[in-house]
């Protein structure tokens, strides 16, 4: 088999194509828009903080749109959240207003712009619907907007007349009921002694259906502003980046169509770069331009020096079983899809694996991670 090494030419020149692929990715990125409605004090800011990451409801900024409608979003976070300040019922007709004339404008722009659910919040220990939470829920109904009536506060998960309740009043108008407790809360015995805690429950629950009512388009955005420590947050980012790789894979196959020398396999890297990269992202990572530039130096080495004497290729050929028996001095498509694919997972199982350390997940580390898994 031919060993040509890559010229250090052309892994500049790989280089720059990743860069330009970086435009590319960067203005596609897609925001989740969630309008999310209810009393003060239902525990709305708190959700946010229990289903997304960066305790979004205390350190996001608040754009106001109205008196009593914001837009809360933070750097890096591809979310925006249309909190309502309240839905009290002596303001309700101007905070509907609001709420209505805002989801109508950004009916009229492109899909981005939509609300892409809706969370109307009820606290359940208060045992009651209001009138205009179901009109609210109607009216967002009629604007096409899908919506999820969030139980908070919630104590008993088992069946419960008020769920059952709640359950009717809202057919055909809410999309699902779900019942959430976001904080632990206190457990007490007869005397009033803390003998231990509830744990947060039903965030997953929540998390899962919203996630199926989002467009598809938005869905990549929703998976990356998740709370990882969630298990279903976490679930929906590995799907997400399942989709990526599958993707990647793909598209490395189509380079190895036309089979090309196997130390050509650089060729592969920008595809490859971009499915790191966006799968970091999905991941919660920030990723910024000059933060690319190492995600290439893992993948393709910092100078045609580093590339001799070392095929990063093997590296990756060690981990798919069976995979050297493909290899006739040429990268197919099986190949290049087979490497591709391989470098995904492995780095997901990276990822995962960093989660487990709790600690926030960081770029060089992650890369790191990847680097001793393969074997560079
Ligand atoms: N027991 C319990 N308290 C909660 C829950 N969610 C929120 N709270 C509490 O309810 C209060 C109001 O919550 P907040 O999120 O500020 O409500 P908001 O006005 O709707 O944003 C706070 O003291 C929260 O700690 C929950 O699931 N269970
Ligand atoms: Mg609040």
């Amino acid at each position: 088999m031919a060993k040509s090494i890559p010229s250090a030419d052309s892994i500049l020149k790989l280089k720059d194509d990743a860069l330009g692929f970086w435009d590319e990715i960067s203005n596609k990125h897609k925001k989740a828009n969630i309008l999310i409605c209810g009393k003060t004090g239902v525990g709305k800011s708190t959700l946010i903080n229990a289903v997304f990451r960066d305790k979004l409801a205390e350190t996001g900024i608040g754009r106001p749109v109205t008196q009593k409608l914001s837009v809360i979003s933070a750097d890096g976070v591809p979310l925006n959240i249309l909190d309502t300040q309240g839905l009290e019922l002596e303001d309700y007709q101007v905070i509907r207003d609001g709420v209505i004339n805002e989801v109508r404008r950004r009916r009229g722009h492109d899909g981005d712009d939509y609300v892409h659910v809706a969370w109307l919040c009820i606290a359940e220990p208060g045992k009651r619907i209001e009138d205009a939470e179901l009109q609210l829920a109607k009216d967002l109904r009629e604007l096409g907007v899908q919506v999820i009536v969030v139980l908070t506060k919630s104590h008993s998960f088992k069946d419960n007349e008020f769920v059952a309740v709640v359950k009717a009043k809202f057919e055909g108008l809410a999309h699902t009921v779900v019942q959430t407790r976001a904080i632990k809360t206190p457990r007490y015995d007869e005397d009033e002694n803390v003998v231990g805690a509830y744990n947060i429950r039903g965030i997953d629950e929540l998390i899962h259906v919203s996630y199926e009512v989002i467009p598809e388009a938005q869905q990549q955005a929703f998976a990356n502003a998740l709370n990882i420590e969630t298990k279903e947050g976490l679930q929906k980012k590995k799907d997400e980046a399942a989709k990526v790789i599958t993707v990647s894979s793909a598209a490395a196959a189509a380079i190895g169509a036309t089979p090309i020398p196997f130390s050509d396999a650089v060729l592969l890297f920008p595809v490859q770069a971009t499915m790191i990269v966006k799968i970091s992202t999905i991941f919660g990572m920030s990723v910024t331009k000059s933060s690319l530039l190492p995600v290439l130096t893992t993948l393709i080495g910092s100078s045609a020096a580093t590339l001799v004497g070392k095929t990063i290729v093997t590296g990756i050929m060690k981990m798919v079983p069976g995979l050297g028996s493909f290899i006739g001095g040429a990268l197919s498509a099986t190949v290049a899809n087979r490497l591709t694919f391989a470098m995904g997972s492995t780095y997901v199982d990276v990822l995962v694996a960093l989660t487990e350390e709790d600690r926030p997940l960081e770029l060089g580390e992650a890369l790191n991670a990847l680097k001793n898994k393969i074997g560079l």
